[in-house]
């Protein structure tokens, strides 16, 4: 340091202590110090909640990874537990925001900002959890003789929480969509005490019937891309390397389930293997489904089901669990169905549209709001208002209206199929039939073309404009005159389609249609819109029983049965209602061959063949789709 002239010897000393000291030069680091560090908390002090890591023990030792979060100074709190395979850290950490609506999936804002403690869990086996992971692990039993599975893992979960947060209230609720719909069913077998109500929304519940994997038997191939996903450690991340391509394409050129699988290299995983490996509706499946196995049980807990209209993935597992727990005396005034127009999950969205769809605001908000948080309320608030729960609360699509009911209507209108591609509740005077070739090398497509199934169109494909099948000779198409009244159905439409191939195997869809009126200027994007209120399929192998696949016999009239996914919907005057028929939906479902092979997932080539699909109409064998029309 240099000196300026007439510095005194006291300034000098100050100056002096005032300079770095040497040592702290010293502690600089060395620049070869490894620089990764195990963690950074990015939750600040001026945060407006507490956010815990806690590893959970379970009773056979697995410590499973969990998250709780609540608003600084929340005291007496109920908590809402999810149980997830998608990443609980991930669910609690949206924006690494310091405020706590902004953190949290925006459908906790409502119950975070009224005191709640949410809380998100890893599933054994999966992100931060330890334990062996098996999809969609089974119960305890037949089909898994280990000691644990969701419902242990759920019940010493709320176990510790209500033991260790000492600023819960001691109540619990279970809530989450479609996986985490399915954990929370599961926690409702032999449940904690301390789980007090539950919210199992758009559950998978049986994947063969009608939840992910398959429908009534035809199998969704591009499920083995999330298996993909899920279960392997590295590289399984992002999918199939199918390049861009038009999936339909892609599977065409593959050939099989089983030879896409094999092609794409997934055929050894044991996620992939199990749905090769069962194709019919064995005990592998049977041993699963959880709506038998809670129709067997009952509950206990006070239970909302919650499904979408327009659920593209889990239709089917909401409303088969609602019909089964109705059935039982001592079930049926604990649990209650929500349909809402919504596609897989949207109801943890904002809901004031779904495609070309436009509803009377924020249909998933007004839920929430309206029924949600006053079930979970006077459940699970330590001094709640009494429940008022309607045991069926609907959205009528078409009258853009909340309804509260007692029950769903029972299918019992049928809307006959008659001459001249006509559709009426009357019943056709005479008889007849119509028929079309269905050809395996020509499937009918399931979106117009090019088709991504894992892109962005995959969420609102159900409410797509179903004319882009118009004029294609292997789509029938039977509708209805202009109606005059309103027609309201709230329920489960069923499928009788009086049918034979010259096949020896075959697959049958059935669309339900609104079809809109041609003039429309309030909304010219829904001018003659051809509107699905349901699209399902049938695997016809299956028609002597789901689990006895059986080949059928060429020219034989089978009456074909099955149900569209539930709904509420006003057909209104000045529309059209709409049945459509076909033999296919691909890319989405595998392509039936039409003649005899013992495993679909494994047709060869020239196992695919045209058959002629004939659809009789009126006299002893009358096609029809029975509406569940609100009388
Ligand atoms: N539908 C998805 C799923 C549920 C259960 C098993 C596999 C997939 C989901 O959205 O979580």
């Amino acid at each position: 340091m240099r000196m300026k002239a007439g510095v005194s010897g006291l300034m000098v000393a100050m100056m002096l202590a005032m300079a770095p000291a040497s040592h702290a030069q010293d502690a600089r680091l060395d620049p070869m110090t490894p620089d990764i560090v195990a963690k950074y908390d990015w939750v600040r002090p001026e945060a407006d909640f507490v956010r815990q890591e806690v590893m959970i023990p379970m009773r056979d030792g697995v410590k499973l990874h969990t998250f709780i979060v609540y608003r600084k100074g929340t005291t007496d709190a109920p908590i809402i537990l999810s149980r997830s395979p998608y990443n609980a850290d991930g669910h609690t950490s949206r924006n690494r925001s310091q405020k706590i609506e902004e953190i949290l999936p925006v459908a906790d804002k409502e119950f975070v900002n009224d005191g709640y403690i949410r809380v998100y869990q890893d599933v054994r086996g999966l992100n931060g959890s330890e334990g062996d992971y098996v999809m969609t692990r089974p119960l305890r039993g037949v089909l898994n003789h280990t000691a644990v599975d969701h419902s242990t893992d759920a019940y010493d979960t709320i176990d510790w929480l209500v033991k260790n947060l000492k600023n819960s209230n001691g109540k619990v609720g279970i809530t989450g969509s479609s996986y985490l719909g399915f954990t929370s069913l599961m926690a409702l077998v032999d449940p904690h005490p301390a789980l007090k109500a539950a919210i199992p929304q758009s559950p998978m519940v049986d994947g063969w019937m009608g939840d992910d994997w398959f429908h009534n038997g035809a199998f969704r191939v591009f499920g083995f891309s999330y298996v993909l996903g899920q279960t392997v450690k590295s590289g399984g991340k992002g999918g199939l390397p199918t390049g861009k391509e038009d999936d339909y394409d892609t599977y065409m050129n593959a050939g099989s389930a089983g030879d896409y699988a094999r092609k794409w290299g997934v055929d050894t995983l044991p996620g992939v293997r199990k749905m090769l490996e069962h194709p019919a509706y064995d005990q592998f499946w049977q041993e699963q489904a959880l709506d038998k196995i809670l129709g067997k049980r009952g509950i206990t807990v006070p239970t909302m089901l919650v499904v979408g209209e327009w659920d593209q993935e889990d239709s089917y597992g909401a409303p088969a669990v609602f019909k089964a727990l109705s059935a039982r005396a001592d079930s049926r005034d604990k649990v209650s169905l929500v349909v809402g127009p919504w596609r897989h999950s949207g109801v943890n969205y904002e809901g004031s549209s779904l495609g070309n769809l436009k509803f009377e605001g924020d249909t998933a908000l007004q839920w929430r709001t309206r029924y949600m948080k006053p079930f979970f309320d006077c459940h699970l608030k330590t001094n709640p208002a009494p429940c008022h729960t309607p045991r069926v609360i609907t959205y009528a699509s078409g009258a853009n209206q909340w309804e509260e009911s007692d029950d769903l209507a029972p299918a019992a209108v049928p809307l006959y199929l008659g001459d001249h591609f006509s559709a009426s509740f009357d019943k056709p005077a005479g008889e007849g039939s119509e028929s079309y070739v269905s050809d395996p090398a020509k499937p009918v497509t399931t979106v117009p073309r090019p088709v991504s199934l894992s892109g962005p169109a995959w969420p609102t494909w159900l409410v797509g404009d179903q004319r882009f099948v118009d004029g294609r000779t292997d789509v029938l198409s039977f509708k209805t005159g202009l109606l005059t009244a309103p027609v309201h159905i709230k329920g489960a439409p069923r499928v009788d389609l009086r049918a034979a191939t010259s096949g020896k195997d075959s697959d049958f869809v059935v669309k339900l249609i609104d079809v809109y009126p041609t003039q429309l200027t309030a909304d010219p994007v829904m001018a003659g819109y051809e509107l699905a209120l349901g699209i399902e399929i049938y695997r016809g192998r299956y028609v002597n029983g789901v689990s006895t696949p059986a080949p059928l016999v060429p020219g034989k009239t089978y009456a074909f049965s099955w149900n569209l996914p539930t709904v509420d919907h006003v057909f209104l005057p000045g529309h059209r209602i709409m049945v459509q028929v076909q033999s296919s939906l691909f890319p989405l479902y595998d392509r039936n061959p039409q003649s005899w092979v013992p495993s679909i997932m494994d047709a060869k080539a020239g196992d695919y063949v045209k058959a002629t699909e004939t659809i009789h109409w009126g006299g002893k064998d009358a096609s029809a789709v029975w509406l569940p029309v609100v009388k």
